[in-house]
């Protein structure tokens, strides 16, 4: 790795930006449709991105409008959260809910002038969109699906909720910019610490993310995370946790240092060390992660750089004693949670597969409806999932028919009624509204699963799960780099096939194929899905077979028969 240079101007700005106030609320009360250039920056700590239409550029200029990303750790809702948010979604948005591989929600198409309003409202339901985006701890996922039989999924739940309130900003910017008025404002300020006890005055180097998982249901893709927590059981509860530094997705093609990675495994930590532990990690990134260049700043350059032992060692330092090795404990299965489900306590929770998360009312398909009438009639909690989809818990067993009824009404399939390939697959937003989108993802994937399953179902492999995660670009927001199939974005039109990854997200898999025109997307797929009919051994998965063959061993498949 090259020598730090000085620091980018991304860091200026945080450093003066007096605890991320900028002069944001001073922008706030104009009649301008953006906010300059610093503002916008920092707005990304307060959960929000200034976008703009990209389906309407034109000679009138851009068309702004803010998405605005909502913080739920372990995907934990009640009834009126989510209800409050679909409210959100109509009257600011663009009539949309999107839930996020993360857990958390995301609404689009808010215009400035309503941004103080919609912040408002998610503040009033206990949910925040502080930290949701910005150079800090985002959201903590935790795996949601919400069995009562055992202590386990409430422990994991109550330590996503610890680490997500130690690791909130410490700032009093975002009452007193969203919030408060006039005098309210002052008294708020004072509370405020003179810098930030974690993450000091410039706060990390970039984006942060830590998850939590069970070694038998890894649903919330641990591997791809900063900072990754598994469970290690013992007696029934949780003892404590290996954890793992260093994942994350986002590349540069043509910047050939950056480079996808996956979590290291880096010491064994009992339940009660595990935020202190999280601190001693977040602190040595926030010290030594890179500040000169935004392309090298992720935790995983500062490990690459270093090497793992020389990392845990700065982080016993900061500890201020040593770790235990890692468990023999690591991630053997994943779940969906899609479908019925007995919680242990009489009752059952249902998740229900929305596509690409986009909770919405489009010609038949009437999930928003779907959800309000269920949501207004049973006021059950809910819990996102890090597939994008949603779990309705605490279902009385009588009121079973009458939910499928109401879905069926609407146009809402239920988990059985989807293929597998449907349940597992993601795609991220891309455009209109990503400013970094190269090429289409969310809006082209029905059609490109379409096509799969069409192929899958003609090798009688439909029954099959294929887990496949489109981007419309290398930064990886769909996780693309870790599942049986990844389709990236890589110029218009076109994706790099990426294949010998799995479910349940524990390698990273290669490339197949680059520049493939999204017509040719299941032809170039075609011969690998017949070679993996003809030839697998008895169990093995898509992503396993191709791993095992490796990149020079799908050459032969590269013409179908
Ligand atoms: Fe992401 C940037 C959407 C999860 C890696 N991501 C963006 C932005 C904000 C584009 C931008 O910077 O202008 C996208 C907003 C698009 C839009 O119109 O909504 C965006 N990312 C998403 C979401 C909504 C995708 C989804 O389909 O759900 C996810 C929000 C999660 C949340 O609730 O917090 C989302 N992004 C991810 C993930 C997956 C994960 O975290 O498990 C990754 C890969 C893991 C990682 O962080 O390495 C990811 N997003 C990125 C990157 C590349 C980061 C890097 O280290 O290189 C960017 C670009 C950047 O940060 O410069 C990015
Ligand atoms: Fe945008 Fe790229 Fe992320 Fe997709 S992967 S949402 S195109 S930044």
């Amino acid at each position: 790795m090259a020598e730090p240079g000085k620091a980018s101007k991304a860091e200026a700005v945080k450093e003066n930006s007096r605890q991320l106030r900028g002069t944001i609320a001073d922008e706030l009360t104009t009649d301008e449709a953006k906010f300059s250039g610093d503002n916008a920056s920092l707005l990304k700590f307060h959960g929000s991105y200034q976008q703009d239409d990209r389906d309407r550029r034109g000679k009138g200029g851009k068309e702004y409008m803010f998405m605005l990303r909502t913080k739920v750790p372990g995907g934990k809702l009640t009834a009126e959260q989510v209800l409050a948010e679909l409210d959100l979604c109509e009257r600011y948005g663009n009539g949309t809910l999107r839930i996020t591989d993360r857990q958390g929600f995301q609404i689009h198409g808010i215009l400035k002038g309503d941004l103080q309003e919609t912040i408002r409202g998610v503040h009033e339901t206990k949910l925040t969109t502080l930290g949701a985006c910005g150079d800090v701890n985002r959201n903590v996922m935790c795996c949601p699906a919400p069995y009562v039989d055992s202590p386990v999924r409430a422990e994991m739940q109550a330590m996503a909720a610890a680490l997500s309130d130690h690791f909130a900003p410490s700032t009093t910017a975002y009452y007193e910019i969203w919030l408060r008025n006039g005098e309210d404002r002052e008294k708020v300020h004072e509370q405020q610490p003179a810098e930030d006890p974690i993450y000091g005055k410039a706060y990390l180097p970039r984006k942060f993310k830590m998850a939590i998982t069970l070694p038998e249901d890894n649903c919330v893709d641990v591997y791809a995370n900063d900072f990754g927590l598994i469970a290690v059981v013992e007696a029934g509860s949780i003892a404590g946790y290996n954890v793992l530094v260093g994942g994350g997705m986002g590349m540069t093609p043509a910047k050939k240092q950056t480079f996808p990675a996956i979590g290291r495994r880096m010491a064994y930590v009992p339940a009660e060390d595990v935020i202190a532990v999280a601190e001693a990690v977040v602190k040595v990134q926030r010290d030594f992660g890179r500040r000169d260049d935004r392309s090298q700043a992720r935790l995983k350059y500062l490990i690459a750089d270093w090497g793992l032992e020389r990392f845990k060692a700065k982080v016993e330092e900061y500890l201020g004693r040593s770790l235990a090795e890692p468990r023999p404990v690591d991630v053997t299965g994943v779940d969906d949670h899609l479908g019925w489900h007995e919680q242990g306590d009489g009752k059952l929770f249902l998740g229900l597969n929305v596509d690409n998360g986009r909770i919405k009312d489009e010609g038949d398909f009437r999930l928003k409806s779907a959800l309000r009438a269920i949501l207004g009639k049973y006021g059950m909690d809910c819990r996102n999932t890090a597939l994008q989809g949603l779990i309705l818990c605490d279902i009385e067993p009588g009121e079973r028919g009458a939910i499928e009824q109401t879905l069926r009404e609407h146009g809402v399939a239920l988990a059985e009624e989807i293929s597998l390939t449907r349940r597992y697959a993601m795609a991220c937003p891309a455009f209109p509204t990503c400013g970094l989108a190269i090429t289409e993802s969310e809006r082209v994937m029905p059609d490109v699963l379409a096509g799969i399953e069409a192929e899958l179902a003609r090798h009688g492999l439909g029954g099959e799960r294929f887990c496949i995660h489109m981007t419309g670009c290398p930064n990886g927001c769909a996780r693309p780099y870790t599942p049986d199939i990844g389709l990236v974005g890589k110029s218009r039109g076109k994706y790099t096939i990426y294949l010998g990854g799995n479910a349940e997200g524990t390698r990273l898999a290669f490339v197949y194929a680059d520049q493939v025109p999204q017509e040719e997307i299941v032809p170039r797929l075609a011969p690998v899905f017949a070679g993996f009919k003809s030839e697998r051994t008895d169990g093995e998965s898509f992503g396993d077979f191709c791993h095992r063959r490796g990149e020079g061993g799908l050459a032969e498949f590269s013409v179908e028969e």
